[in-house]
């Protein structure tokens, strides 16, 4: 068949010139056999018809255009409502590359299981169905650490949140041009529709999901689910786990850290990237607003969950972020602990699995003091104060999230769209540990900060199905998100470190924090949110040279006297519960480290043990 044939069978605009991209469509068509093809162009017009077909078909609710202007609420199916992590697969050729955090399956096995088989799950998974083509570009268009993917899905829920969450459309299109190269990324809700059979407000498969990536030939294939990182390829499948063995090749970074800027008042401007688990906090401490006391200073948003990160010419890391949205976590917060935030909410948002009020507006656990009298829940059901106090159910689903467009946030920072992204100063990486991590540690070098980030834990948040609340060791908060052997991904930090200091470059110092410290009473200690600004000003005093700390087991901390408390009346003792490293607890904290290192055994870098071996000599002096 010609080009243009082909192109006209897949229903292609003719702004489409690759013929790489019209053949993969014309081939993914034939496999799950949509009852049609639709192109996105990414403009405004089509993101209004595609949501107000969302709500002719029940799928989405329209808000009250007075309260929350051109928003919408989405409801899933109880059975998809987070990240399916053990439904998740690296196919690397060798089960060793894949690691042992990750799941594995021979690619062979899983191609039949998926494509070739008779009985392949994508064969005619989207009938009844429109193929949405989603072109989208992860990171500014055209810039050096951009890259381009596109999205087949059938889901038009997928089609309006990768608009906002991602630069989407024709503009992608004319970047890729007759040759350019771009990520295939095949989503289907696995629900094909037979004639005449009516459709659900949220089609899924309850049953079977599949989360797959091909690091060898850069592919993602998920079955099942239409949810967040489930089915939203461009972040955590391509941004994360695929980027991350392109990275590894290429010399570069792809790390689920938020980005910041900081600018003190003498002008001086810093930029921060931080890496917590899913459900920590990266987006409230993206959007932080000093505290009262902290006149001159702003922190402006360049990200909240993924950045690329490259080392330039001038020795330098330079980093973007390669999305354009938020897909947050909505329960928790509130104008106390993100006002920025919900001021991004204010309009054009897409909620998902929060509750709907009676007056047509959305509201979750937490957002004010004093719930509303009377909701429609997660479920559909009638919530009211009382029926939560009896029965414990929630308004909104512990993983609701918001999708918003960055350009909503009033603390966007004018770099978050800049192709050159922008020079990093400091790294911090945070877990959620009750106990024993210490408020924050600055690492001696590279390699003792490569050492915290590795050996982080962190207690299990609603945004994956499973427990909640077991710590767990989360290795640079990457643990659900690398794309190859974690233990080569260690190796390749160390790498990028050395390689960096041999070329003469002052490497980002390092830093471990952790907000999450409770008291005897069960409480956190720390109150977090603005609060953690004074932490940031440590670290940037540690960076020029001005501010104190001592040296600990574990990094370098500072005493009481070498923070600010200026309009904070926290106490000596309470600084002590959270920042001291208790001896017994980091003996035992000590274990769990060579625990990892027991399961990443296989090309584990010699640097941990010898890391390990320091601090327990340091703990015995
Ligand atoms: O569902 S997502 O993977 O996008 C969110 C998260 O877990 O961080
Ligand atoms: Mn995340």
């Amino acid at each position: 068949m010609t080009q243009s044939a082909q192109a006209a069978q897949v229903n292609a605009p003719a702004y489409v010139k690759n013929a790489k991209l019209i053949a993969w469509v014309a081939e993914m068509a034939a496999l799950t056999q949509p009852k049609d093809i639709y192109w996105c162009d990414g403009t405004q017009d089509e993101y209004d018809r595609l949501c107000a077909q969302l709500v002719a078909a029940g799928s989405f609710k329209k808000l009250n255009p007075e309260l929350r202007p051109n928003s919408f609420l989405a409801i899933t199916d109880p059975s998809d409502v987070a990240r399916v992590e053990d439904r998740t697969y690296i196919c690397s050729e060798r089960k060793e590359d894949a690691g042992p955090t990750n799941n594995w399956c021979e690619p062979a096995d899983m191609r039949d299981k998926l494509q070739t088989a008779d009985d392949a799950l994508f064969k005619g998974c989207m009938k009844g169905r429109t193929l949405y083509v989603v072109p989208f570009s992860m990171g500014p268009l055209g810039s050096d650490i951009a890259h381009i993917g596109v999205e087949l899905s059938d889901s038009a829920y997928v089609a309006v949140n990768m608009k906002l969450m991602t630069r989407m459309g024709k503009g992608v299109i004319d970047v890729l041009g007759a040759d350019g190269e771009f990520v295939p990324c095949m989503h289907t809700v696995g629900a094909p529709l037979e004639a005449g059979q009516k459709d659900t407000i949220w089609p899924c498969n309850p049953a079977v999901k599949y989360i797959v990536h091909y690091p060898a030939t850069r592919e993602i294939w998920s079955y099942g689910s239409g949810y967040g990182g489930n089915a939203l390829l461009g972040k955590k499948c391509f941004a994360l786990r695929i980027a991350s063995t392109m990275g590894r090749e290429q010399g570069w970074l792809a790390e689920h850290m938020l980005l910041l800027g900081v600018t003190n008042p003498q002008g001086q401007k810093f930029h921060i990237a931080a890496a917590f688990p899913s459900a920590c906090g990266k987006t409230n401490f993206s959007m932080l607003i000093p505290p009262e006391g902290y006149k001159g200073w702003t922190v402006t948003t360049i990200g909240d969950d993924i950045a690329w990160i490259k080392p330039a010419a001038d020795g330098k890391l330079y980093a973007i972020n390669p999305e354009a949205g938020y897909f947050g976590v909505a329960p928790g917060t509130n104008t106390l602990t993100n006002l920025n935030c919900m001021n991004s909410l204010n309009r054009d948002v897409i909620f998902t699995n929060v509750a709907l009020t009676d007056n047509g507006d959305v509201w979750w656990e937490s957002m004010t003091d004093t719930p509303p009298a009377h909701l429609i829940d997660w479920q559909g059901k009638d919530w009211t104060p009382q029926i939560a106090k009896e029965t414990g159910a929630k308004a909104a689903h512990p993983n609701a999230r918001f999708t918003v467009a960055a350009t909503n946030n009033p603390a966007l920072d004018p770099e978050w769209d800049n192709p050159a992204g922008v020079a990093i100063d400091a790294f911090m990486f945070g877990g959620r540990r009750s106990t024993t991590v210490p408020l924050v540690a600055e690492a001696r070098d590279w390699t003792e900060g490569v050492y915290m980030a590795a050996t982080m834990g962190s207690e299990t948040t609603a945004a994956a199905f499973g427990a909640q609340g077991v710590v767990r060791r989360d290795p640079f908060a990457m643990l659900p998100f690398m794309g190859y052997n974690m233990s080569d991904y260690f190796q390749h930090w160390l790498n990028v470190g050395s390689k960096l200091s041999a070329e003469g470059a002052t490497l980002p110092k390092i830093f471990c924090v952790n907000w999450f410290r409770k008291g005897a009473d069960g409480k956190f200690v720390w109150p977090g949110y603005g609060e953690n600004m004074r932490v940031l000003e440590w670290m940037l005093g540690r960076i020029g040279g001005t501010a104190k700390g001592v040296d600990n087991a574990f990094g370098l901390s500072p005493e009481y006297e070498d923070m600010n408390w200026t309009g904070l009346n926290f106490t000596k003792d309470q600084f002590q519960s959270v920042i001291g490293v208790d001896k017994a607890a980091w003996t035992q904290e000590l274990k769990l480290h060579e625990e990892l290192f027991q399961q990443l055994a296989y090309h584990l870098p010699a640097e941990m043990p010898a890391t390990k071996a320091k601090i327990e000599a340091r703990l015995a002096a």
